[in-house]
């Protein structure tokens, strides 16, 4: 359909990653926006070739806007910042300034986070990432302490990002002694975007437990 956003995801995950799975960030920042848009899915258990063939890693989430089709929750943000100033500002050092922290929240961040978090999961003893961790959250807390959100004035699809990679050591205790980084996370997620956009998923899966049940009865 022109014009139609549609993101796509899980049909159903295990409880465990509700509220965190990354059509989330896209929810969020449709939310943000005030774009209309659908939600499509994927079955989680048998990935195919149809899925390949829009994330091919058999990953979600992934996007249609209209004609276009993208994957990557980081390309599917930065292609609906085009979109609104609500997401990221026009002028050109504002702009710059959201794309620099977007992509930090990416690759100085989750790319710590991410790692760190599976080895926390694997239940090691000693986890050798926690050292590099804490450094970033050290550098980021000393910006956060400075600031409301992290590029122009205003929020940005970087604060989107960023709080999103933040929220799963935040709700680890991690960010304990970060106060600033806590408040940051806080905040963002007061956001009634955020808060609809999570409500959203959790009763997206809540209904596909429900269908799955009614099927085996
Ligand atoms: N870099 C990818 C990561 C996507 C990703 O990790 N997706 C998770 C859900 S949040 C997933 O599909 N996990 C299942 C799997 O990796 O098999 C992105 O940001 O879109």
């Amino acid at each position: 359909m022109p014009g139609q956003v549609t993101i796509w995801t899980y049909d159903w995950v295990p409880k465990a990653p509700r509220g965190y799975v990354r059509d989330l960030r896209l929810r969020w920042a449709l939310e943000e926006a005030g774009i209309g848009y659908a939600v499509a899915t994927v079955p989680f258990d048998d990935r195919g070739p149809d899925h390949l063939a829009r994330q091919p890693f058999a990953q979600v989430p992934f996007l249609d806007d209209g004609d276009i089709r993208i994957f990557e929750s980081g390309a599917c943000l930065l292609h609906l910042a085009e979109k609104s100033e609500a997401l990221m500002p026009r002028e050109p050092q504002e702009k710059a300034d959201t794309l620099q922290w977007f992509v930090a929240a990416l690759n100085s961040v989750e790319m710590v986070t991410v790692p760190w978090w599976f080895i926390d999961m694997s239940g090691q003893a000693e986890n050798l990432l926690a050292g590099w961790m804490q450094q970033r959250f050290e550098r980021l807390e000393a910006v956060l302490e400075t600031r409301e959100w992290l590029a122009a004035t205003c929020f940005t699809v970087a604060d989107i990002m960023m709080s999103d990679v933040l929220r799963i050591p935040n709700d680890l205790g991690k960010l304990e002694n970060y106060p600033a980084l806590g408040a940051y996370v806080a905040r963002s997620c007061s956001r009634p975007a955020f808060r609809k956009a999570r409500r959203d998923q959790l009763a997206h899966f809540e209904a596909a437990d429900a269908a799955k049940a009614q099927a085996r009865n």
